[in-house]
């Protein structure tokens, strides 16, 4: 049986971002697929489809692992509003990219 996770993660900003993300995902057991919506400044919807349920700590050591952050609980829909937007405050003041691990500006 197909399951379909998303979770919203914080600091992701550019391609390079996506692909450190992936990769990390991809190396969980049962993971299918990973499709990102990229939204720099903001929280980023990551959809992963794998064929069983996820742990939740697995995603979150995934997450952490690729040097970001879940802005939410990993099954959950969307993060809380006023989440949302201290995230992109911060992301507006860091200015670029600013995810300090893939290099890019
Ligand atoms: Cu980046």
């Amino acid at each position: 049986m197909s399951t379909t996770t998303t979770i919203k993660v914080n600091g992701m900003t550019c391609g390079h971002c996506v692909k450190a993300v992936t990769a990390e995902l991809s190396e969980l057991a049962g993971v299918d697929g990973v499709d990102v919506d990229l939204t720099p400044g903001a929280a980023s919807t990551v959809t992963i489809t794998s064929s069983g349920s996820l742990p939740a700590e697995q995603i979150a050591a995934a997450i952490d692992e690729a040097g970001y952050e879940l802005a939410g609980p990993p099954t959950s829909v969307a993060a809380a509003p006023d989440l949302i937007s201290l995230v992109a405050a911060d992301a507006q003041s860091a200015g670029g990219c600013g995810c300090g691990g893939c290099g890019c500006k």
